[in-house]
């Protein structure tokens, strides 16, 4: 792989490596994103990484029929001070890490797994370990994804992945679909008759329960169902009329949540329907329109371990004439708030890294200040929080477009991808698979 050129210059002692990522079982996007994340912090200083594919599983012959679940797979590249073998134990670690049983059947269903599929060194051989790795060449999606990252990179003594991918046969049939990593999608499921964009359309329990599993097969992360509409001049709901919306769906979910095969989001603010929710099922994050909780069910929230999204709103639904401050800029203000919102939660028990800070486009603000908060949505990363940015289909999109509240997924999809190009680590959207197909195509035509 000597001719691979690399976006940092290599320095002396290191060693560039291309490792591969599978997973089908879980929630296998967020296994991915946990392993590159692991393998940044302990390994790697940066990574390259290719999109996501899912593949059909391969499989040994005469293997169960239950092991048939699709993986999906990835490759990122980068330069280590590591030896192959130090790394190999490192990437076990990782896969400790993330829940990978230590003794697994060969080629069985895994949550993560991490090979080293190419280095810039000689040929590797050992009892352990041999780079290439041996199944390369077999697998046309890893050739693909090799190719997808930098068509020049070569396989020792042969052609270059970007000829060898041309030269696959069916290269479209080696996979069925593509995801990017980040920005992580969350998907909305609102289980009200009355949200603005697609109410009523999963007051059906059987409705809301499998768009919920479409959304994951779509590419969310993180699913978020939402009992209660926040849209402007909404009639609010109570704690109970939350609750009886919300456990049909969740009890219908319960396996799937337990298994960690999907991830809830819970949108409310109530803390009863909070308490009650978090005492039955084990739900990852509780996202706050409020950003008002109060202490008690905050430490709750935190002892539980959860993540906590504290959004900037100035009433519950928004009103017209509240705005912020029009004499200030918008980005000030939010800072301002963000810096009290962080330090309030830190002392009911949270850690940064447990807190996602959300602007609340729509939620007491112009559309000026809407759009002015988008463009400056990196000065909310300052803080050492995750962001989350949820603007899909909201009504600033009507000062540029006339499309209805429905038919706002262009716009929609066009505000994600500036969101990106500035690191939001959260996407709070509709319609998740259209962003995917979008996310994809430009993560793979920018240069990073
Ligand atoms: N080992 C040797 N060379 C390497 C290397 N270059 N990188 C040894 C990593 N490990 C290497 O691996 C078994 C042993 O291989 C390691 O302990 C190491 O000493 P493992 O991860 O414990 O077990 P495994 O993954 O079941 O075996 P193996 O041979 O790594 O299988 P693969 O190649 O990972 O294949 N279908 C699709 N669509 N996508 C997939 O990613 N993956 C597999 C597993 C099967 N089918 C698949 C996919
Ligand atoms: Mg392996």
């Amino acid at each position: 792989m000597g001719a691979c050129p690399f976006l940092t210059v290599k320095g002396e002692g290191m060693s560039l490596y291309s490792i591969a990522l599978g997973s089908n079982m879980g929630n296998r996007l967020a296994n991915l994103g946990r392993a590159v994340a692991l393998l940044e912090e302990r390994y790697f200083s940066r990574l390259k990484l290719s999109p996501v594919l899912e593949t059909p599983a391969l499989l040994p012959a005469n293997a169960p029929a239950d092991w048939d679940i699709p993986y999906l797979n990835m490759v990122v590249r980068g330069t280590s001070d590591l030896s192959p073998e130090a790394l190999l134990a490192g990437l076990k670690d990782i896969e400790k890490t993330v829940g990978r049983e230590e003794t697994h059947e060969r080629w069985g269903p895994r949550l993560i797994d991490l090979d080293i599929v190419l280095w810039d060194g000689p040929s590797f051989i050992s009892p352990t370990l041999t780079i290439p790795h041996v199944e390369l060449l077999n697998r046309p999606f890893l050739i693909h994804l090799l190719a997808l990252l930098d068509p020049q990179c070569r396989y020792p003594g042969g052609k270059t992945f970007g000829e060898m991918a041309h030269l696959l046969p069916d290269i479209d049939t080696c996979y069925t679909q593509s995801f990017v990593l980040n920005p992580k999608l969350v998907g909305i499921v609102n289980l009200t008759p009355d949200s603005f964009s697609d109410g009523g359309q999963y007051v059906d329990p059987e409705k809301a329960i499998s768009h919920a599993k479409q959304l994951v097969a779509e590419g969310a992360t993180v699913v978020e169902l939402g009992p209660q509409s926040t849209r402007p001049q909404a009639v609010l709901v109570d704690a109970e009329t939350e609750y009886a919306r919300l456990h049909p769906i969740l009890e219908g979910l319960s396996d799937d949540i337990k298994q960690n095969d999907i991830t809830i989001s819970l949108d409310s603010f109530l803390p009863e329907t909070i308490l009650k929710v978090l005492e039955n099922y084990p739900i990852s994050w509780i996202n706050d329109v409020t950003g008002n909780l109060e202490d008690r069910t905050l430490r709750t929230i935190a002892e539980r371990g959860l993540k906590i999204v504290v959004m900037h709103s100035l009433s519950i639904p928004p009103h017209r004439d509240q705005c912020l401050d029009f004499d200030r800029s918008a980005v000030e203000s939010l800072n301002q708030w963000s810096e009290l919102k962080i330090r309030h939660l830190e002392s009911c028990g949270f850690q940064r890294e447990h807190i996602i800070l959300d602007s609340g486009i729509g939620f007491g603000k112009s559309a000026y200040q809407n759009l002015f908060l988008l463009q400056h949505v990196e000065q909310l990363k300052q803080f050492g929080c995750e962001v989350m940015v949820g603007h899909s289909r909201k009504r600033f999109i009507s000062s540029f477009s006339h499309a209805e509240a429905r038919d706002r997924d262009l716009e929609t999809v066009a505000v994600s991808l500036a969101l990106a190009e500035q690191g939001v680590d959260y996407l709070r959207v509709h319609h998740v698979r259209n962003h995917q197909r979008a996310l994809v195509a430009y993560q793979l035509s920018v240069n990073r």
